[in-house]
């Protein structure tokens, strides 16, 4: 048998690094930014913002290469700006804008942009992972050289689709990493209401493949857990699983009223900030000034973005011919 080549270096450079702390800042900006203008009224539905769990989204897309396809969820803002989506046309999409990645169609828990390899996010709890397992089939039908990631919560992975498409991703060894964001609520229920066991990456040898727990917090431990992960599924060895545990720092949407989290556990979740866990790091190795630079910058693109998308026009809808039952559905819209 051929000895299998050694793991790759699994840690980020140090230019790396401040990449996906500028990526945090930046989705950080677009969760305020998205607050403000739902409370002005500017945008339709509840957005649902993911202030706290920035380094899950961004570290895991840092550690893929741009062919790699990821598959998300309704509180995906982190994973479309991990994989390069511009805050200009994330903003104009939430906004219904012509400009947006969708055509203004998709609001913020659809956005796709294939050629980013960011197939959509989706808002039936659950739907990012089968998906993500068909891309990984696809991959390994046609002989390419990339895998899939889904990123899903803890609520999603107590439904029936996660542990089927587990399975059969284990049995067939296909190249997909299971992403599951703990970040402790399914709507307003606490984890400890829905699972019969606290730890969810123990699952993992249910179905044969490797599970590990991780900081969600450490956008470094989240790169180095998916470029392991990545390297074994890129390896054909097969799927992985990894929680990364975090804590959902606003309410379930912007509808939410709140009142169920403990002002104990906001404390010390806060406390542990990703942001500032990262910020310390960077700003020893780098110097403040440096840091401190990149993140002016980042909210200066954000804020820059928001206005030149309100601007934007509105999609440009093609008339249905009066017999199209269609006609009717956008009556008076
Ligand atoms: C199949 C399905 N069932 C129920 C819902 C309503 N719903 C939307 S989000 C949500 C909770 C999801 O919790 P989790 O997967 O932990 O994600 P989080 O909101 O914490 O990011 C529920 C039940 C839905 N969208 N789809």
């Amino acid at each position: 048998m051929t000895p299998k080549p050694a793991l790759p270096h699994n840690s980020p450079s140090i230019d790396e690094h401040l990449e996906m702390h500028r990526r945090m800042v930046v989705t950080r900006e677009l969760e305020r930014q998205l607050g403000a203008l739902h409370k002005a009224g500017v945008t339709r539905g509840p957005i649902h913002r993911c202030d706290g769990q920035e380094a899950v989204g961004v570290g895991a897309t840092g550690a893929l290469e741009d062919r790699d396809c990821v598959t998300t969820t309704h509180r995906g803002h982190a994973v479309y700006i991990g994989k390069g989506l511009a805050p200009r046309r994330i903003l104009a999409e939430i906004l219904g804008r012509e400009t947006g990645y969708n055509g203004g169609r998709a609001g913020h828990m659809l956005i796709g942009s294939p050629v980013h390899g960011m197939m959509g996010g989706n808002a039936i709890v659950g739907a990012s992972i089968p998906a993500a397992t068909g891309m990984a089939l696809s991959a390994q039908v046609l002989g390419e050289d990339r895998i899939a990631l889904a990123t899903f919560g803890d609520g999603a992975a107590q439904t029936g689709i996660c542990h089927e498409s587990m399975n059969i991703a284990a049995l067939w060894k296909l190249p997909v990493v299971f992403l599951l964001e703990h970040n402790e609520y399914g709507l307003t229920a606490h984890a400890s209401t829905q699972s019969s066991v606290a730890d969810l990456y123990i699952r993992a040898a249910g179905h044969g493949m490797p599970g590990e727990q991780i900081d969600g917090n450490d956008v470094v431990a989240v790169f180095q857990a998916v470029a392991r992960a990545a390297a074994r599924a890129r390896r054909g060895d097969g799927p992985s699983l990894i929680e990364a545990r975090t804590y959902r720092m606003e309410g379930f949407s912007t509808s939410d009223v709140g009142g169920y989290q403990s002002d104990e556990d906001l404390a010390r979740w806060r406390a542990r900030d990703p942001i500032t866990l990262s910020r310390a790091v960077l700003v020893e190795a780098l110097g403040e000034d440096r840091v401190m630079d990149v993140e002016r910058a980042a909210a200066e693109t954000v804020a820059a973005a928001a206005e030149a998308a309100q601007a934007d026009p509105p999609p440009h809808f093609v008339p249905h011919a009066p017999s199209d039952p269609r006609a009717f559905a956008t009556e008076g819209r």
